[in-house]
């Protein structure tokens, strides 16, 4: 039986354990740029197996949030070259997450202070955070968005497929994962609820779909290899007001269109994002058993990597029964920068504290304790 530190291999990526860093955004990258605060971050927790960055804006017009890092500037990519640099050093594997946040912004953050772009000019019940001048941050609204023009959507996938390899060739990450969870703006495309458009972007499933899957070909493009990207899908989560009255056959529609794509791993959160693993959208609930064998029935041989809420025994389970390859751990990680010798030492763990998972420097976010 596997067990979470056999080594596996996820595309091109060769993994020493089965054991993630899932994304975490922690808002401590002034003008989008990585610091040497964030190479320490990273570094620390180079023995997972697979780390995956925090959400990382793919262009400007992909910023929601005060102080998350980017991909679209020169000193941005020279920020994540010394990070990937520092993990790789310490043996690690780290992949970026692509990020665009479609209509979860405040206009502040947006080029030319204009309005957020979104499928439909439906805005979000949901908040951003801001950092005023004096340093305090602060939860708003999100701004009302507009929808994308027709002609604007190929521009859009330029600028996934030109973050990518920048990601890849200049920042040096082993490679990248599509954020198109969460309720940003691949999963704005993917639901009825924020998807309202009348065009071949809207509408059936297919449609609703068919952003997703040119995002997948742009950033494969892009990478120069479709072993190098992995996705993460959250197909119930109700995070930043996603919504859809039917997602179980979206999602398989979604995962039987990825089987033929050669993706590295495809990444599940189970439930309400960082909350109940058993919460459902519409009137049954989700079938994650039905969703993985629609992707493996259509020859899907991705690694099948699944988070939210996770401890040491639901994931040793996870990963000896077949159901995941691999297991990313969010809140986890905040904590305890060394979790795989934790884990696989049966060494008790550090508890994270909430008030500094949100900007900040050091505290709460370089300085937990590794165990002696
Ligand atoms: C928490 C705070 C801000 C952003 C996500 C990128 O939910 C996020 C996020 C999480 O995927």
């Amino acid at each position: 039986m596997p067990t979470l530190f056999d080594s596996i291999t996820a595309g091109d990526l060769s993994l020493s354990n089965r054991i993630a860093m899932a994304p975490l955004t922690r808002n401590r990258s002034p003008q989008a740029k990585p610091g040497a605060l964030v190479t320490e971050y990273y570094a620390q927790r180079a023995s997972a197996g697979l780390i995956i960055s925090e959400g990382t804006a793919i262009s400007h017009q992909g910023q929601g949030y005060a102080d998350v890092p980017g991909l679209y500037a020169p000193e941005q990519l020279a920020g994540w070259r010394k990070v990937t640099d520092a993990v790789h050093e310490a043996g690690g594997r780290i992949v970026t997450q692509l990020w665009h946040v479609g209509r979860v912004s405040h206009h502040s953050l947006q080029p030319g202070g204009g309005k957020p772009v979104a499928p439909s000019a439906v805005q979000a019940n949901a908040k951003t955070y801001l950092i005023n001048e004096d340093g305090s941050g602060g939860f708003v609204e999100t701004s009302e968005p507009r929808a994308l023009a027709l002609d604007e959507i190929p521009g859009v996938l330029d600028d996934y497929r030109r973050a990518t390899k920048a990601a890849i060739e200049e920042a040096g990450f082993d490679g990248v994962e599509i954020h198109a969870a969460n309720g940003y703006l691949v999963d704005q495309f993917l639901r009825s609820g924020s998807n309202q458009r009348t065009d071949a972007y809207g509408g059936s499933i297919e449609n609703r779909a068919r952003f997703l899957f040119e995002v997948v070909d742009a950033v494969i493009e892009g990478a120069g290899a479709a072993g190098r990207v992995g996705i993460r899908l959250s197909p119930v989560t109700p995070a930043n007001d996603a919504s859809d009255p039917d997602p179980q056959p979206l999602f398989e529609h979604v995962v039987r269109g990825l089987a033929s794509r050669g993706l590295a791993f495809i990444h599940t959160i189970e439930g309400a994002t960082g909350g109940a693993r058993d919460h459902r959208q519409g009137d049954r609930d989700f079938d994650y058993d039905a969703y993985k064998a629609a992707y493996r029935d259509a020859g899907g041989k991705a690694a099948w990597m699944v988070n939210n809420g996770y401890d040491a025994e639901l994931a040793r389970e996870a990963v000896a029964s077949g159901r995941a390859d691999i297991v990313a751990f969010g809140r986890l990680y905040i904590a305890n920068p060394d979790l795989v010798t934790r884990l696989r030492d049966g060494i008790a763990l550090n508890e994270p504290d909430r008030t500094t998972f949100y900007g900040g420097g050091a505290k709460g976010y370089t300085d937990y304790p590794f165990a002696a």
